[in-house]
């Protein structure tokens, strides 16, 4: 058994459904948790069956209903004991993270230091569910809203940001006075497990009740199942705009809702007049960071072309000296992608790059097993290959150049997604341009930050074909609740609105 998984007290073979106790059905197959550093098993996961779905569904609705009257800041002291668990168990679960997912030490420690922030400041957020109250047209009236709980969200998450994602929304959910079910990426299931148990023995020496519900589907059918399941109010889902563009057809033909964190194809201008010292590690981290497979991850470089010859060479030289392999190892800085379909994706990418007639900058190869490990990969490319609307979640970045900052804009402008995006400028006016209502349609949009590594305090989501929506800080609260206007009548008459008489 891998030394991760002892010091979490996990077993090589996990029950996968919880619903308040752990639940396993021995017909229910089982999901091999694959370590994609070297190929090879780390454990095994008990996936549902549909009876256990039903069960659980059955205690979400139980739980939810006792949760909506437990008052906001008290839901939030239960908040409050999970971050502190998850603070005492930081550095395990993080090397979980890289054992099971792939990206290094640091970025799996930085990811449950991102569910840690999150739970602080949906502590905070409890004692804010604010409503606006407004002046009524009618005497000895008063009118105001009020936020009340939606019941059961359900979340389901994608493997490259197996802990984090999670954390956003089941944190903001709970405050909000909602159970969340959690079905995760079959990819990265032992995640899943070892925050559940993390997160529920908090809950419960605090004496709350199991809040937090989760299951794995071995193949689809549970998870469309869970999808179409008219008692979950809000399906929050995180992966492709493939899938996500099913997931929401399906959840609004049942008229529920659906807050969706799809795909990104994120790009970085960079000016003439750009501090390189601040571009050449800002766009390192982005495009190399957790090998590409961010949907924030920074896939398109435009640079104006005055400054391209010495940011390619920059970057070229930073990309040679980057160490790939063991993600738990000290010294790397890339680990490997999670499997071999993901490995074909990037082959099948440079190919088509170098069959356009781009130039390979650096990188470009797959390197021999065992493991999934490709090179960090910079190819100089043209704004009008078709490749470059496409996003693939791999180490792949095309860097292109222009002359003309409309020009960029607009071909930063002109992919289907619209997550990330930012300028590189010493130049107060072109930054201005490109934050601008006509400068970048992103969800995101900075000035000398990359496009990836956002904080939680700010909405995270983005536009088109990244499916509009928005999780962690900011006022994404709003989305696990259900909004009431009020309207109280403390005179004796009965005025009606627009001042219409009716009868006598
Ligand atoms: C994701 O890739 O799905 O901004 C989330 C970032 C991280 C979250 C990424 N805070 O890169």
């Amino acid at each position: 058994m891998h030394a991760v998984l002892a010091r979490l007290d996990l077993d090589t073979q996990q029950p996968g459904t919880w619903l308040g106790a752990w639940s396993e059905d021995p017909d229910a197959p089982l999901i091999t948790s694959i370590n994609p550093a070297t190929g090879e098993p780390i454990a095994e996961v008990r996936a549902a069956t549909v009876e256990e779905y039903e069960a659980l569904m059955a205690r979400a609705v139980e739980v939810a209903d006792a949760w909506r009257r437990v008052p906001a800041p008290r839901r939030g002291e239960a908040i409050r004991l999970v971050g502190e668990a998850l603070r005492a168990r930081r550095e395990d679960l993080g090397a979980l993270v890289s054992l099971e997912m792939g990206k290094i030490l640091a970025e799996g420690v930085g990811e449950v230091q991102e569910a840690i922030d999150i739970a602080d400041f949906a502590v905070g957020q409890a004692r804010m569910l604010y409503g606006k109250t407004m002046h009524s047209e009618r005497p000895e009236h008063r009118m105001y809203e009020q936020w009340h709980p939606l019941g059961v969200v359900g979340v389901l998450t994608a493997f490259n940001f197996p802990v984090a994602v999670w954390a956003w929304n089941a944190c903001i959910s709970a405050i909000c006075g909602n159970v969340t079910v959690w079905k995760p990426s079959p990819k990265t299931p032992l995640c899943t497990v070892a925050m559940q148990r993390v997160c529920n023995a908090a809950l419960e020496a605090g004496g709350f009740p199991p809040i937090f519900l989760s299951f794995h589907d071995a193949g689809t059918s549970l998870a469309k199942r869970f999808v179409a399941d008219r008692r979950v109010a809000l399906v929050s889902f995180t992966g492709s705009t493939a899938v996500g563009r099913r997931v929401a057809q399906v959840v609004a033909a049942r008229l529920g809702r659906s807050l969706l964190e799809l795909g990104g194809n994120n790009a970085v201008i960079v000016d003439d007049s750009a501090d390189l010292e601040l571009v050449v590690p800002a766009v390192l981290f982005g495009a190399v960071g957790t090998a590409g497979q961010r949907c924030t991850s920074t896939r398109r470089l435009l640079v104006h072309a005055a400054v391209a010859d010495e940011v390619e060479a920059r970057l070229a030289k930073a990309y040679r000296q980057v160490c790939v392999g063991d993600p738990l190892a000290p010294n790397t800085l890339m680990g490997p992608l999670i499997d071999e379909p993901a490995v074909v994706a990037f082959e099948r990418a440079v190919a088509a790059a170098r069959a356009e007639g781009g130039k390979v900058l650096s990188g470009g190869a797959t390197l021999p097993g065992p493991g999934h490990f490709v090179q960090p990969t910079l190819v100089r490319a043209w704004h009008d290959w078709s490749l470059l609307r496409e996003e693939t979640f791999a180490p792949i970045l095309y860097a292109v150049r222009w002359e003309d900052l409309d020009e960029a804009i607009a071909w930063q402008n002109a992919v289907p997604q619209g997550l990330s995006s930012a300028i590189f400028t010493a130049d107060v006016r072109r930054a201005e341009r490109f934050l601008a209502s006509t400068g970048s349609d992103c969800g995101i949009a900075n000035v000398n930050i990359g496009t990836s590594g956002a904080e939680i305090g700010g909405a995270f989501g983005g536009e088109k074909d990244t499916g509009g929506g928005r999780e962690a800080g900011s006022d994404a609260w709003k989305q696990y609740m259900r909004r009431q206007t009020t309207t109280i009548n403390w005179g004796q008459t009965l005025p009606l609105a627009q001042g219409i008489r009716f009868g006598s």
